[in-house]
């Protein structure tokens, strides 16, 4: 057994899908990964899988879990009777209620449960009740590529993320998640890897050659599957092709009425020589149904995008959220979602519920009330940003 993960480690058997440094540094973390997920299925650990609600939290998801099924089959262990449970989850941290709820499924084991985590969970937000579970005696995964807490290293008894060997969120947790399964069994679906890709924006997304209708479905379903094992319903999605063309079809019609009809809602301010576009998103995007207003948003800033050149920042809001999206030269003039969101909190303390994601895509959960003066609040500061980044005009 130790030889063969031996051998494991030298990454003969498991392909990089992705070959480059900070995967080839990652690969023994992402060994260690599998072999304690191993290790835990032999000794009959329950599993139970959490995932974010977007392609990429998905496809990690799916991933981990072909991977131990394929695994616990090979190995002839049973995992009848509920032992792995799967849960998908909107919220970008580890909540209060998911703590409450895997508390509660913890009084069913006899045996210490597995919790692996994928596509959060490793934000400061996330660190206190993650640290709450691991005393109540669960053995705890994070496989996360978001800025993470420094806490969560020490929390986690594995946790995997590009940032701990130079990279950075282009190398989404479905990647990482899919190269993990693949050491668990040879035969998880490598296309997961490239859906979560270009599900999550990633530089490394195939531009060609590549169907790109399985990231929209995956995200379109997302809003009508069961949250609670569902893992399912996706493998049942991507193997029928009419499935994933009506699915497809019904996401394109509605994004469609969202660029067509996102103007009306959205005015155009000059920050410091920024265009900074704010959007009422909850005007186009309903809750509980497609997209999300942070994907909305997505789709939204593309366009803009793709009409003018420059700088340009997007500000959608709606009930309790607040989407930042900033374009590569918004970032270059000085602009950091994690600076504005400090700030935030700063100025507004307990009303914001939770704040974070990446420096150029960024949401925010706060007291409704609040919402229309922090947004105000958010130009003011990203006016301040860019004014402390330029240089100083020349005499
Ligand atoms: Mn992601």
């Amino acid at each position: 057994m130790h030889f063969l993960s031996i051998s494991f480690h030298s990454g003969e058997f498991v392909k990089l899908i992705i070959e480059d440094e900070v995967m080839k540094k990652l690969e023994p973390k992402m060994s260690e990964c599998a072999e304690l997920i191993k290790k835990n299925l032999h000794e009959g650990s329950p599993v139970i899988i959490r995932f974010n609600d977007d392609v990429d939290g998905i496809t990690a998801g799916l991933a981990i879990y072909e991977g131990i099924m394929g695994y616990a089959r090979t190995e002839g262990i049973k995992l009848a009777g509920g032992r792995v449970k799967t849960i998908q989850t909107s919220s970008p941290f580890y909540e209060k209620v998911e703590l409450v709820h895997d508390l509660e499924l913890r009084k069913q084991f006899s045996k210490k449960p597995l919790v692996i985590i994928c596509d959060y969970g490793a934000n400061e937000e996330s660190v206190e009740n993650l640290s709450k579970i691991k005393s109540a005696g669960f053995i705890l995964v994070v496989i996360d590529h978001h800025p993470h807490a420094k806490e969560i290293k020490e929390t986690a008894d594995t946790f995997i993320s590009p940032f701990l060997v130079g990279g950075n969120s282009d190398y989404s947790t479905g990647l990482l998640a899919v190269q993990i399964a693949l050491e668990l069994w040879e035969g998880v679906n490598k296309n997961l890897a490239w859906f979560s890709l270009q599900g999550d924006k990633s530089v490394f997304a195939k531009e060609k050659g590549f169907s790109f209708k399985e990231p929209v479905a995956i995200d379109y379903v997302a809003n009508e599957v069961p949250k609670e094992n569902n893992l399912g319903a996706y493998e049942k999605l991507l193997a029928d092709k009419e499935a994933l063309e009506r699915n497809y079809e019904k996401a394109m019609n509605k994004i469609k009425w969202i660029l067509d009809n996102c103007n009306r809602f959205s005015k155009v301010r000059n920050v410091e020589g920024v265009r900074v576009v704010v959007v009422k998103m909850g005007k186009l995007c309903k809750k509980g149904e497609y997209p999300s207003k942070g994907k909305g948003l997505n789709f939204i800033s593309e366009q803009f995008i793709k009409k003018c050149n420059g700088a340009l920042i997007c500000i959608g809001y709606g009930d309790d959220t607040i989407s930042i999206r900033a374009n590569a030269e918004a970032y270059e003039k000085g602009f950091r979602s994690s600076r504005i969101i400090r700030k935030l909190r700063g100025e507004y303390g307990w009303a914001i519920k939770s704040g974070g994601g990446h420096e150029q895509a960024a949401s925010i959960r706060m007291n409704e009330s609040l919402v229309g003066k922090a947004v105000e609040t958010i130009l003011e500061l990203t006016a301040e940003e860019i004014t402390i980044s330029k240089p100083p005009p020349e005499k």
